[in-house]
């Protein structure tokens, strides 16, 4: 393992400015955006879709440090013959990958989720390498709920995460580690705090045990938030206190960064809470975006599968991506949407 490598991938992924764009949707999550706007999901339009994303010249050499890709993306080819991988180098990005192969239910505990897809994920890992692929993600899911999460849910997540983040560095590729804690119930912003810091709290004993170098890796949690039924939504300056309070109390200062993911907040919010961290700032480790929904759902509504509208989806995307972009340095305003609409 060659760690300074490791750790300037790590470095670039977190670059002030710039954040991570989150394109690993599996068969099934990009299906359900796809009907969200009416769209087929055949192979041939995930890959124009995901094409006219990595052509977007502004969003991609501006303010795009990484994409994760989903295996079938990484193995496809634009329409004139390019690997999508290579547009995502040529504009200067850094290609990643998803290798968890999805949750199944937790043995013994009803309504927990364990991540799967640590089997032959050496070998995976060589292939990913060989392809362009600097990077990994690996997600867990930790749902809160009456009596839930258990510790058990939690070690297991943890431990698979470790697992994976070390076989990672083995074969010389940045793990993203993504330990979520959903944002789906009612439960209030303290009690996310909580189940958050054990999470973390977890997650980290588990990658020292591993012997995971914390300078190559890159965490990606969700904030700490209200849920989304909960009647008491905290504001973007609470969110942004106690977010920073959790990681400052959980994250060691040898990682060189974290990267949140949007968790269905809205875009203006996920966007609003990032930039309101950075005011809270000097922070130990560069603090950005690796968002899915939050970047992507204005482009796919922009674009809705039709040819001649590749250009307003690239712009749409260029300007959610320049928000984040801007939140990342605490340099985003309000009013820079308004000018936008
Ligand atoms: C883009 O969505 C990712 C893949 O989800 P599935 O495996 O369910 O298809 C997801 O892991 C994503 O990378 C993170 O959750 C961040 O995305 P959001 O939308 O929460 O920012």
């Amino acid at each position: 393992m060659n760690l300074t490598e490791l750790n300037r991938i790590a470095t670039a992924m977190v670059a002030p400015g710039k954040g991570i764009l989150a394109a690993d949707e599996s068969s099934g999550t990009i299906k359900k955006r796809f009907d969200a706007i009416g769209v087929e999901s055949t192979e041939g339009n995930r890959r124009d879709y995901r094409e006219m994303l990595f052509r977007s010249r502004e969003a991609m050499s501006q303010y795009i440090s990484g994409v994760i890709l989903y295996d079938e993306t990484i193995w496809q080819d634009a329409k004139d013959g390019t690997p999508l991988v290579k547009l995502i180098e040529q504009s200067g990005a850094i290609p990643g990958i998803k290798v968890d192969e999805g949750t199944q239910a937790l043995p013994m505990c009803p309504g927990e989720l364990v991540t799967v897809g640590l089997d032959k994920l050496a070998e995976r890992l060589k292939k990913y390498y060989e392809r362009g692929a600097r990077f990994a993600k690996w997600r867990a899911v930790i749902d809160i709920g009456s009596g839930i999460p258990s510790m058990t849910a939690i070690g297991v997540n943890a431990h698979a995460l470790a697992r994976y983040a070390a076989l990672c560095q083995a074969a010389q590729i940045v793990p993203i580690v993504e330990p979520e804690v959903l944002m789906d119930g009612d439960h209030d912003i303290d009690r996310c705090y909580e189940v958050t810091t054990r999470v973390l709290n977890k997650t980290f004993q588990e990658l020292r045990v591993q012997r995971v170098a914390l300078e190559g890796m890159v965490l990606k949690p969700n904030m700490a938030i209200s849920g989304k039924k909960c009647a008491k939504q905290a504001p973007v300056e609470e969110v942004a206190e106690k977010t920073i309070r959790l990681l400052k109390a959980c994250v060691p200062a040898a990682v060189p960064g974290i990267a949140f993911l949007s968790g269905g907040q809205s875009d203006e919010e996920a966007t609003a809470h990032l930039n309101a961290m950075h005011k809270l700032g000097p922070l130990p480790w560069g603090l950005t975006f690796s968002y899915g929904r939050a970047l992507q759902a204005a482009p796919q509504k922009a674009w809705s599968g039709k040819a001649e509208n590749v250009a307003a989806g690239q712009s749409a995307f260029s300007h959610r991506a320049r928000m984040n972009g801007l939140a990342s340095k605490g340099e985003w305003q309000s009013s820079l949407e308004k000018k936008a609409a």
